[in-house]
């Protein structure tokens, strides 16, 4: 384990390899138990580089060496040495050389799921960030980029589909059973980029004319028996890669894409050139067993790891502290290509509320970390929602600031600027500056600081002048290792509206940038005047969620509820009725209870919204879905009780119930349907719509909810419908709910995808059992251990999604998950250290939860050694 400061790594320290690595050739023999693999490395000095400076290279503890040889020749022991980190050549050739290892590894015994590994049958690699030095040494940073091509040699009984990166160049049979393959990928690329598949996959394939004509053979690879789950994934892929020659002019590159779903796999899925991985999570769909959220999630991951193509592969990091390149500016990619394939407001809503469930409780507490950070113990923690959710806010931000025109012209730029090339948020920066000419200095400190800015804005008018006043202050809190904190560059874009309902117009402006519809606010402090204003407005501020920023305003409910029927911004419309929510919620926590003309006030905006003719009704279900327990204990922030949280919220669902029983029945009826499946967006936003309002009357208390919500479980016709009804009953925890989620796991579970949805139900459920089910369920002799997928499904969603049993006043849900991390710790250190974030918000809580919750990880930190990756969440969440 490395330890204390000496083993943090900088990004000040950056320095070239002093060998760059000209080609790279992989003889892999594959076979049960032990595989063998031959590299041989084209390697050569670079100008700088002192003659007889000792080659370093990356290697890890599952690499044996069994032989070693330069330019042919057999090496002395003594001309090098070989450890659990790596191969030293003590004093190379002067000139260009040939480096041939051969190292045996084991990928059967590799349940760690980095390097070269067996899933369920299936051989496969998972490089990123620092896989490749557990199949051979090298050097195993993004920033030598080679070319690759690789001998894949296997049994054909056993893996008749030999799969790698680029183009397969020959293939054929040998004898005893054996056959082979030889891929080569025109490309130079970093190690992260290198994979290579070896199974007995079933497929199914098409083709994609790019733009200029060339036809690209497509295949998805799959467990047979799974193909025809595998279709909706295509679709998004062809999808997808018109969608990049359309808004961006970027067409593919080879002429093959592949993709390969594995289903024992660390997080969603890999990038690799041409051989994207994928957990398989995200490449099955059927509507009998998945929702229309997984469908939207597959069609969303095939295009960001389409996407990389481009924007990670052809122009790749320098180093791992540039992570945000690729991932912010790719995030901002598929986030636009599904608003573009499906809603740009009701996507926009979903993504700025995953922004704040996920990052800002990450930026606000110990493990806060600017989205191109300066250090790092373990660069794997460092794959956050600041990184890539905060990372795709600030690119979006870029847009903003430049306009559509400006932006497309500054990414065309980048692309002709850097392909090729391992570079960096600076250049990518200057790229943005070169193509509009604004200076974007200060904008840059977006990339450098943590934390979420607060944005306070007040107003005022005056009559007798006709002027009206915004003023506006940014403060920015501190965060772990950053005290001295700058006001940030934050893109407000705004509306006034008239007493009518109307958009208003002004006169002169001054006090601060301001364009069109955009006040460029980068200070502190600033007042801005706008004169000619006949009447007092109301202002729309931030629409869009232009800048991931707190908002604070003077704004009276009224405003809000007048913000909510007539914006023109429907992201501002639906945050004004969870602000108006928010508030009732947080006053009644806080003692101050709500009184029935505010609830009703709500209720007839929530009524309007619902009757509304013009919205989309996935709009209209997200208008009715109140702050949830999570959204409100961040709002308050500190002393935090999620039971009192959960029944006040719960208190003021039944209340708008009490009002809206009527509407929602008459809006769930109809909205039901009983057409074929469709994963579409108006299909979709049927069923949300159906959904929420059922959920809503189920946890409102509306007579007769529970039963209906019964009936759709039973009669559901897809995994929709079934999921959302088996929700509502046991959020509410209904008498039937323990029966139903019974049924579920008898009658569905086969499907290990479906089990993940029956542990993610059980482990949502907000009753004092869960945590004793739980343990029961790990210690079934069954449970599949090493599976992370199984593994998140029950821990992860419990420890961020069930706060009241998570944060159990007598610790028993705090010491639940610090077990289960100390265990799987063991296993596969990524999950474990992925659970571990749940504490994050450790010290919101009030003082008995706090004291219990810390308890709990001192113990796991008391409890042995721990991995790296794990001790370093651990030491950061303790200190922060
Ligand atoms: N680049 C990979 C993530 C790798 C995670 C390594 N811990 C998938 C993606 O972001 O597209
Ligand atoms: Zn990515």
């Amino acid at each position: 384990m490395r330890g204390e400061n000496e083993e943090t790594i900088f990004l000040k320290d950056y320095a070239e390899t002093p060998y760059a690595i000209e080609k790279i050739e992989l003889d892999v023999r594959i076979a049960p138990e032990t595989s063998i693999i031959r590299t041989f490395l084209t390697l050569a000095p670079r100008a700088a580089t002192a003659p007889g400076t000792p080659l370093v290279l990356d290697g890890a503890e599952t690499l044996t060496l069994r032989s070693i040889a330069i330019d042919g020749l057999p090496l002395a022991l003594t001309a090098y040495e070989a450890t659990a980190d790596g191969l030293t050549v003590h004093q190379p050739p002067t000139k260009r050389f040939v480096l041939e290892t051969e190292v045996a590894v084991e990928p059967e015994k590799n349940i760690k799921l980095m390097g070269f590994y067996r899933s369920s049958g299936t051989w496969c690699t998972q490089c990123e960030p620092e896989g490749f030095r557990r199949i051979t040494y090298y050097y195993d940073r993004p920033d030598v980029l080679s070319l690759f091509k690789v001998r894949m040699q296997a049994d054909k009984m056993l893996a008749p589909v030999l799969l790698a990166n680029g183009n397969l160049v020959e293939q054929g049979d040998l004898t005893n059973g054996q056959h082979f393959a030889v891929w080569e990928d025109p490309f130079p690329k970093p190690a992260y980029l290198f994979a290579m598949v070896a199974g007995d996959l079933g497929s199914i394939h098409d083709s994609f004319t790019t733009s200029s004509g060339r036809k690209v053979a497509l295949g998805i690879y799959c467990t047979h028996g799974k193909e025809d789950e595998c279709f909706y994934a295509m679709d998004s892929l062809k999808r997808s890669m018109a969608w990049d020659e359309r808004r961006f002019g970027r067409e593919y590159d080879l002429d093959i894409f592949n993709i390969v779903a594995v289903s024992d796999f660390n997080f969603g899925a890999m990038e690799n050139k041409g051989l994207n991985i994928f957990n398989d999570k995200l490449v099955f769909a059927k509507p009998e067993t998945a929702t229309d959220a997984d469908y939207i999630n597959i069609e969303s991951v095939i295009a960001h790891e389409y996407f990389h193509n481009w924007t990670g592969d052809r122009i790749t990091c320098r180093d791992w502290f540039q992570l945000c390149l690729k991932e912010g500016l790719t995030v901002y990619r598929d986030q636009e290509f599904s608003m573009d394939e499906r809603s740009r407001p009701v996507n926009r809503i979903e993504d700025v509320r995953q922004l704040r469930q996920t990052q800002f409780p990450e930026d606000g507490g110990p493990l806060a970390h600017p989205p191109r950070p300066d250090r790092y113990k373990e660069i794997n923690n460092f794959y956050t929602a600041t990184v890539y959710e905060k990372g795709a806010e600030v690119v979006r931000m870029l847009a903003t600031l430049l306009g559509e025109a400006g932006f497309r012209k500054a990414m065309d730029l980048y692309f002709e600027r850097h392909d090729g090339e391992a570079t960096t948020i600076e250049a990518f920066i200057k790229v943005f500056e070169d193509a509009s000419g604004q200076d974007l200095q200060h904008f840059q400190q977006w990339y450098l600081q943590a934390g979420t800015p607060e944005l306070d804005i007040t107003d005022r008018y005056d009559a007798a002048s006709q002027t009206y006043t915004l003023e506006l202050t940014q403060t920015n809190p501190p965060t772990p290792g950053q005290a001295d904190m700058q006001p940030l560059v934050l893109p407000i874009q705004f509306g006034l509206i008239g007493p009518n309902g109307s958009p208003m117009s002004w006169g002169a402006v001054s006090g601060a940038e301001v364009r069109d519809d955009l006040i460029v606010f980068d200070k502190a402090k600033a007042t801005v005047t706008f004169s000619g204003v006949p009447n007092k407005p109301v202002p729309s501020l931030l629409r869009g969620f232009s800048a991931p920023v707190k908002l604070t305003t003077n704004a009276t409910d009224a405003d809000q509820l007048f913000l909510a029927r007539h914006d023109g911004d429907p992201f501002n419309r639906w945050q004004a009725l969870q602000d108006v929510a928010m508030k009732l919620v947080v006053d009644a926590v806080a003692g101050k209870p709500w009184t029935d003309a505010q609830v009703g006030a709500l209720g007839d905006a929530l009524e309007d919204t619902l009757n509304s003719k013009e919205l989309d009704p996935a709009y209209k279900a997200l208008a009715i879905t109140l702050p949830n327990d999570l959204a409100v204990a961040r709002e308050i922030a500190s002393n935090v009780d999620p039971d009192r949280i959960h029944s006040i919220r719960k208190q003021l669902l039944a209340a708008v119930v009490g009002r809206l029983a009527p509407t929602l029945e008459k809006v769930y009826l109809t909205n039901d349907s009983r057409l074929a499946y469709s994963p579409d967006f108006q299909q979709t936003g049927r069923r949300s719509m159906k959904n929420t309002a059922l959920q809503v009357l189920v946890l409102g208390s509306a007579e007769g909810a529970a039963t209906l919500a019964r009936e759709q479980y039973d009669r559901a016709l897809n995994m929709t419908d079934r999921l959302a009804a088996l929700y509502a009953v046991v959020w509410a925890w209904t008498p039937d709910a323990e029966a139903l989620v019974e049924d579920f796991r008898a009658r569905f579970t086969a499907d290990p995808l479906v089990l993940d949805k029956w542990l993610t139900v059980v482990a949502t459920a907000p009753e004092p059992d869960v945590v004793d089910r739980m343990k029961a369920i790990l210690a079934a002799p069954d449970f599949p251990q090493n599976n992370p997928n199984r593994l998140r499904a029950l821990t992860a969603t419990f420890g961020m999604n069930n706060p009241t049993q998570f944060g159990r006043a007598d610790g028993a849900g705090f010491r639940f998950l610090a077990e289960f991390v100390g265990d799987v710790d063991k296993r596969n250190p990524q999950v474990a250290a992925r659970v571990l974030t749940a504490f994050r918000v450790w010290r919101s809580y009030e003082s008995v939860r706090r004291t219990e919750a810390e308890k709990a990880l001192k113990s796991l930190q008391e409890s042995g050694s721990l991995s790296r990756n794990t001790a370093d969440i651990l030491e950061r969440t303790l200190s922060g």
